[in-house]
Parts: structure tokens; C-alpha cells; sequence
């Protein structure tokens, strides 16, 4: 093979460079025809060293060319390699998260749960006995008003409160017990502060004899509402409920401004989180137990999920705000 074709056929730039040293190198037969040429008589040698030189002139220009054309190659080879496709598709996973209603709801059945209380369920659509009269809530109270409660045609409603589940719980069991009763309520109610769907966890405990006190009821009030909000003050007020008596309701020192006053807590320094109280004697009576006591609570996960996220507006919860949602994950 005659060396131009040679220096055109080299594979790559180490290769060209060894060639190179073959052909112009110290050892190269054209590095020692030049030292030969000082031997020849002076005629011959002018001749011959432009010979040599014409050889040499050729085969550096060959080896620049194709040194040109290798480096060129090797560059669009590493740029190729290492090209970024802006138009390819995002291979980023969206990770979707809890509501914040949801969050809320599990964090209180988880720390009830731990506590070893029974998760109940029941229907949303109750009749009168389970939602009302049982409940110590006789005809003509005026929370079974229409305004209140969703009817349906047949004398059904759309249950105002979980406590219809605590009712059939009592009618399908012997106390001792534990339990707590999440999901959703309904009411005809509309504001900045309500919505006519919302979710309640309710709890109920039932032994025998005089065994449950109101201490019992302070006790596990205040551990739950230290758990979920943190070290704040509690404080019962007496109150009142047609299902428990005595009643009070619950307030953590404001988790806003700690206790000084500010505009959540309408400057009281509280936050109303929650009611509850020991079961009154016709909640037993209606459900044919005797000689038993107990405590019962409940609180609205959409009031402890606006706290304790510091969500501004109950109803930004419910319009898929993505803004707001993202803020959970
Ligand atoms: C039975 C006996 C007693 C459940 C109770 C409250 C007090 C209470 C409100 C909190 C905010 C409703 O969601 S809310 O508007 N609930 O204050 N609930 S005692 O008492 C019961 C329930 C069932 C058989």
C-alpha cells in the first residue's frame, strides 16, 4: 500500500501520530536519505534532495489533512454524545398528597386508634329514632327544624351528626367499650364558616357502673388536643348539649397569637376546638341500657384542619385550589 493511501486510511488520531513518527520521523527512511544526501557528489544530490523534499512536502500535507479530518470527527462524535434533547418529554413524576381534610381526619383516628379505640361507620342516611330521638332530641327540638336538616321524601334524612352510629353501636353491644365514629354530616348551612357537607369525629366510651367520670373525659380531651396541637393551654367551659350532661366545650389558648388576642381568636386569647361530656341518662335509657356511664365528644375536622394548617377560608378546601393543595405534599 503506498503511504498516502496509508495516512488516508488511519482509524484515528493515535494511529495518524504513530504513522507520522514511521514516515518523518529521526528513524524514517526519508530522516536517512536526507542524512545520505551530504555522500553524494553535488550534482546528484541537489536532485535528489529536491526529490526528498517534494516526498516529505506531500506526506506532511497528507498527515495535516487527515489530522484536520480526525479532530473534526472525534469533536462531532463528543458533541453528539453529549447533546441534551430539550423537546424530550419530563420523565418528573407529579406525587400527588393527602387533602388537608383527610390529613386532619387520619392524625385523630390515629392517635384514638392508639389509644385503643374502636372505629365505627355507619349509613348517611339515618332515620329519626337513630339521628334525633335517641339522642335526646324529641320531636319539635328546635335543631330537627327543616332549616337544619335535610329531609328526604320517605322520613329520611341526611344524617346532622355521627352519633346515629354510636346509637346503633349501643343497640348491637354490651358496654365495656371504646369507640370513635368519623365521616361526613350534613346541614343547611352556608357560610365562611360552614358547608353543608363536613366531616365530624365523635367518640364514645361506655362501662358499667360508675367506673367512667368527667376526669377520665378531661384526661384523654387534653392528651388528644396536646397531641394534635402541640403544648398550648386547654380549658373547659360548661356548656350545653341535648346528649351529654354536664357538657362543656373545649378551647386551646390561641395557636395564632398565643393567648394575647388577635383576629382568629376574636381576642379572647381561645380557640373553640371541640364539645363534649358524660352521656345523659334518656342517650342510656333509649337504648335499654341500665347501670352503666360513660363520656362522649365531638369535634368538626374541618375547624381543627383550618387551625391547624392555617387554612384562611374553610371554603378554599373544597374548590380543588391547587395553590393551597401543593402546599401538602
Ligand atoms: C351519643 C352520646 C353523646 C357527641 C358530642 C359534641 C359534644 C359536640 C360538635 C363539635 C363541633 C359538633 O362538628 S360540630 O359542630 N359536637 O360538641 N358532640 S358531645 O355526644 C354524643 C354522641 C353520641 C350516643
Amino acid at each position: 500500500m503506498d503511504y498516502l493511501t496509508e495516512i488516508n486510511e488511519a482509524s484515528s488520531l493515535d494511529a495518524l501520530d504513530r504513522l507520522r513518527v514511521e514516515l518523518l520521523g529521526k528513524k524514517s527512511r526519508i530522516a536517512t536519505s536526507f542524512a545520505a544526501l551530504r555522500d553524494l557528489p553535488p550534482e546528484e544530490r541537489q536532485v535528489k534532495a529536491a526529490e526528498l523534499n517534494t516526498e516529505k512536502e506531500a506526506l506532511t500535507q497528507a498527515i495535516e489533512r487527515k489530522k484536520a479530518e480526525l479532530q473534526e470527527g472525534e469533536l462531532q462524535t463528543a458533541i453528539a454524545k453529549e447533546a441534551i434533547d430539550v423537546t424530550l418529554f419530563e420523565a418528573r413524576e407529579e406525587n400527588g398528597s393527602l387533602h388537608p381534610i383527610s390529613r386532619a381526619m387520619e392524625e385523630i383516628i390515629e392517635y384514638f386508634l392508639q389509644m385503643n379505640f374502636e372505629l365505627r361507620t355507619g349509613p348517611l342516611i339515618e332515620d329519626e329514632f337513630h339521628n334525633f330521638e335517641a339522642l335526646n332530641l324529641p320531636k319539635y327540638h328546635p335543631a330537627r327544624e327543616m332549616q337544619d336538616t335535610f329531609y328526604m321524601n320517605d322520613g329520611m334524612l341526611l344524617r346532622t351528626h355521627t352519633s346515629p352510629v354510636q346509637i346503633h353501636t349501643m343497640l348491637g353491644a354490651k358496654p365495656p367499650f371504646k369507640m370513635i365514629a368519623p365521616g361526613a354530616v350534613f346541614r343547611r348551612d352556608y357560610d365562611l364558616t360552614h358547608t353543608p357537607m363536613f366531616h365530624q369525629v365523635e367518640g364514645l366510651v361506655v362501662a358499667e357502673g360508675k367506673q367512667i367520670s368527667f376526669a377520665n373525659l378531661k384526661h384523654i380531651i387534653i392528651d388528644f388536643l396536646t397531641h394534635f396541637f402541640g403544648n398550648f393551654p386547654v380549658r373547659f367551659r360548661p356548656s350545653y348539649f341535648p346528649f351529654t350532661e354536664p357538657s362543656a366545650e373545649v378551647d386551646v389558648g390561641c395557636i395564632f397569637c398565643g393567648g394575647a388576642g388577635c383576629r382568629m381568636c376574636k381576642n379572647t386569647g381561645w380557640l373553640e376546638v371541640l364539645g363534649c361530656g358524660m352521656v345523659d341518662p334518656n342517650v342510656f335509657k333509649a337504648v335499654g341500657y341500665e347501670n352503666v356511664s360513660g363520656y362522649a365528644f365531638g369535634m368538626g375536622v374541618e375547624r381543627l384542619a383550618t387551625l391547624k394548617y392555617r387554612v384562611g377560608d374553610l371554603r378554599s378546601l373544597y374548590e380543588g385550589d391547587l395553590d393551597l393543595l401543593e402546599q401538602f405534599q
